[in-house]
């Protein structure tokens, strides 16, 4: 029988990946797939998986496509088959593991938020700049901006299509931890996830909103709250939970995403824990060219799965996308007579928009893991061409500062105003 060896000349790009959750898997994905959509200058090859667990990891590693297992993350640096460290692990490792990759000449792309507080992200900024200048770069992984609804309302704000912006209406809604038997996985831990709803999804809302109006948010004000101020504590298990979060033998390694069940022994008493993050975060901004924002981020939203919506108004129009219809963007042409004018659905498939010529014909659609294969498709052409990929360690410090400036804000009562009582 012959076999044809298919010929490929191209570079490679050793790939190594830090975590094997919910965004190990999803970030795996993309690695597998980029190269069969995506022309690329070079091939990217998944070298290495990183954990704690040999025989968890290497299990990881067997399903997703890694080609060896590394259980400390210093050996994956390390690694000449590694010129890409990518970051999937809770946020209380980002800073540690970017600048020992940095520094040791790896490019880097890591999960957000970028850290857990503004000080790791300000050291990770610095080790980026300096990284630079060797001509190594580093990016945070926000993937909402390669949503191609997202990438076309950027384009059409930027086009000037809405005119003077007015208003952000921003909100990234979930449930699932809605029940107080959820246990408290990481991302419940404010020393592992540096925050609760604010920092895992509200990141997303500030980075999206900034990404698409093209300018900074300056102040804001805050409110946020715990509902459930105690929950069981992780048990020990193995295994994929429904979302592919993963809990290894100490249930510490679950990503804490939707679905990381709850395994405490059945029928026994079980140990509990206190809530140190917040459960929703609302809060409201002014950004710099002069529009007022209100935000909201919550885990709560009973019934709202992965919602993360945006409408912004401006003085020729609006639009707005959810990202639970995340193939379709909503604009208002208010330079329309009021007769003919009001929001149209646009099915964003045609082969002129972001992204969408490398899938399917129109109409098909695309879901929540290309948003990762489109990331590390511009992630690897900007490596591939020596330039600096976005967002960039300082956008996403510039995440960090919002976040930091809203849990402040909500600290601080005295910018609550009581109603008086009649
Ligand atoms: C959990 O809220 C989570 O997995 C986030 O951490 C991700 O960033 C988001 O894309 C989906 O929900």
């Amino acid at each position: 029988m012959r076999v044809l060896m298919i010929a490929d000349d191209r570079p490679t790009l050793g790939i190594g990946m830090v975590g094997y959750a919910f965004m190990g898997r999803v970030h795996s994905q993309a690695w597998r797939s980029v190269g069969a959509f995506f022309d690329l200058p070079v091939r990217p090859v998944m070298a290495a998986l990183g954990g704690r667990s040999k025989e968890a990891t290497a299990a990881a590693a067997r399903d997703l496509g890694w080609a060896a297992v590394e259980t400390d993350w210093r050996d994956l640096i390390a690694r000449d088959d590694v010129q890409v460290v990518d970051i999937c692990t809770p946020g209380d490792s980002h800073a540690e593991i970017a600048i020992a990759a940095l520094e040791a000449g790896k490019h880097v792309i890591c999960e957000k938020p970028l850290a857990n507080s503004v000080a790791e992200a300000e050291a990770m900024v610095a080790a980026a700049r300096a990284a630079a200048g060797r001509g190594v770069h580093a990016m945070v992984a926000f993937n909402y901006r390669r949503v191609p609804a997202v990438a076309l309302a950027r384009r059409w704000v930027a086009e000037g299509r809405l005119g003077r912006l007015h208003h952000v209406r921003a909100q990234y809604l979930q449930d699932w931890i809605a029940d107080p038997a959820f246990p408290l996985v990481w991302r419940l831990q404010r020393e592992r996830a540096g925050s609760g709803a604010l920092g895992d999804i509200g990141a997303h809302v500030i980075d999206t909103a900034q990404f698409i109006t093209g300018e900074l948010l300056e102040g804001v004000s805050a409110l946020t709250e715990t509902f459930v101020k105690e929950r069981p504590l992780a048990g020990a298990s193995a295994g994929l939970s429904a979302t592919g979060a993963t809990t290894s033998a100490d249930g510490t390694s679950g990503d804490g995403a939707p679905g990381d069940a709850a395994d405490s022994a059945a029928g026994g008493a079980v140990a509990t824990g206190a809530v140190d993050v917040d459960d929703a975060a609302l809060f409201i901004g002014r950004f710099s060219g002069g529009a007022l924002g209100s935000f909201e981020a919550t885990r709560f939203a009973t019934g709202r799965k992965n919602a993360l919506r945006i409408e912004v108004n401006g003085s020729r129009g609006s639009l707005a996308f959810d990202f639970e219809a995340m193939n379709e963007l909503w604009f208002h042409d208010h330079t329309l007579p009021a007769a003919e004018a009001g929001f149209r659905r646009i099915i964003v498939t045609e082969a002129e928009h972001p992204y969408a010529a490398a899938w399917w014909p129109p109409g098909h659609g695309l879901g929540y893991e290309h948003t990762f294969t489109h990331e590390i498709k511009d992630f690897v052409e900007a490596v591939a061409a020596g330039v600096a990929p976005a967002p960039s360690f300082a956008d996403g410090l510039r995440v960090q500062r919002v976040l930091a400036a809203v849990e402040a804000s909500a600290a601080d009562g005295s910018r609550f105003t009581p109603v008086e009582e009649s």
